[in-house]
């Protein structure tokens, strides 16, 4: 039985020795120690030695198992080193290409136009002011000289909460936030960009937009001054030649109050297409603060005076880029929006 043994020894660590893959290798194991392989049928045949000579046989048989075992486990070592050095050497890495550029994602149009006018304003000495969006009745119209029974206030143009909490229909309760945690300080010089809402839906009216609001409260500011800073304005963010034009208007919040046009950038002030022939284009409403804005919110009207203006970013955004449909700007469609 030893010489069995030392047979199946030799058979099989040559032929583990000789083997030149995984799958022969397995098939190894199964032949020499699977149920039925050659060194079990030995060992099961142990039943018919004398109990003197089991013993001996018995650990013959263990230290052979270990050994295959053994020789199995290092060849498969030896297999895999040998592959992965083969591999190595005959894959190439070129170190010289081009990394894998992964798209990066960009600012939304409405993001690019916001931060223009910030920089724009910024750039003249003006804080960026922030505020709630869902505000009380008191600062949305109260303070703004729109009394209790003005159309404004009605509920087909608001969205409210309940009777004094709505959703701000314009970023104007910011400023009057501002200027009454300031007064009596001066200069009050803000802009307030942010989210608005009102109930409109239809091809040029979103119910939620976005706005940009300013206010320059100070001594002795004019009406001049209103116009200086809207034409600086203008020329920066629609090209150096424009020129602005105000017509008389309304706005509870300020008197008097105009309409502000640029001169067409698209065709210079000929009269085309963009500007429906007349040369002017609306870009922003404004006007001198109305007293009693200023005093509700703690300035004395008789000493100090302000201006105001907003403007609707979807519209200035519409007109620099040429989106001629505002649903494009919300459908948030990465075909369009690639483009800035
Ligand atoms: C205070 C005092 C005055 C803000 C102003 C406008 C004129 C204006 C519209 C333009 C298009 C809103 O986006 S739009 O629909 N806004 O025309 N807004 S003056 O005046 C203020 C605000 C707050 C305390």
């Amino acid at each position: 039985m030893l010489d069995m043994l030392a047979k199946l020894k030799s058979t099989a660590l040559s032929a583990i020795a000789a083997t030149r893959d995984m799958e022969a290798l397995k098939e190894l194991r199964v032949r020499f120690l699977g149920k039925k392989g050659e060194l079990t049928v030995i060992s099961r045949s142990m039943g018919n030695l004398s109990p003197e000579e089991r013993p001996g046989i018995g650990q013959a048989v263990n230290l052979l198992k270990e050994k295959i075992e053994q020789a199995l486990q290092e060849h498969m070592e030896r297999l895999a080193a040998s592959r992965l050095s083969e591999r190595l050497l005959k894959e190439k890495v070129d170190v010289t290409l081009p990394g894998r550029a992964f798209a990066a994602g960009g600012l939304h149009p409405l993001s690019l136009i916001t931060g223009e006018i910030e920089d724009i304003f910024t750039g003249m000495g003006y804080q960026i002011a922030e505020g709630p969006q869902v505000e009380l009745d008191h600062y949305s119209f109260e303070l703004l000289n729109i009394p209790k029974g003005h159309p404004a206030r009605e509920m087909q143009d608001s969205f409210y909460f309940s009777e004094n909490v709505l959703l701000r229909p314009h970023t104007s309760p910011v400023q009057a936030r501002t200027m009454q945690k300031m007064a009596p300080q001066l200069p009050v010089k803000i802009i307030c960009p942010g989210t608005v809402y009102r109930r409109d839906d239809d091809a040029t009216h979103s119910p939620m937009f976005h706005q940009v609001e300013g206010l320059l409260v100070d001594k002795r500011v004019a009406l001049a001054d209103l116009k200086g800073t809207l034409l600086a304005f203008a020329r920066r963010m629609f090209g150096a030649e424009r020129e602005i034009r105000l017509r008389p208007s309304y706005f509870p919040f300020t008197e008097p109050s105009a309409e502000v046009d640029i001169s067409c950038f698209a065709c210079g002030g000929e009269g085309c297409r963009l500007c429906k022939g007349s040369g002017w284009i609306e870009i922003l409403g404004a006007g001198m603060v109305h007293p009693s804005v200023l005093q509700m919110s703690g300035y004395d009207p008789d000493k100090v005076s302000g201006f105001a203006f907003g403007m609707g970013v979807e519209r200035i955004a519409m007109l620099k880029y040429g989106i001629n449909d505002m649903r494009l700007l919300f459908e948030n469609d990465t075909r369009f929006l690639s483009q800035f």
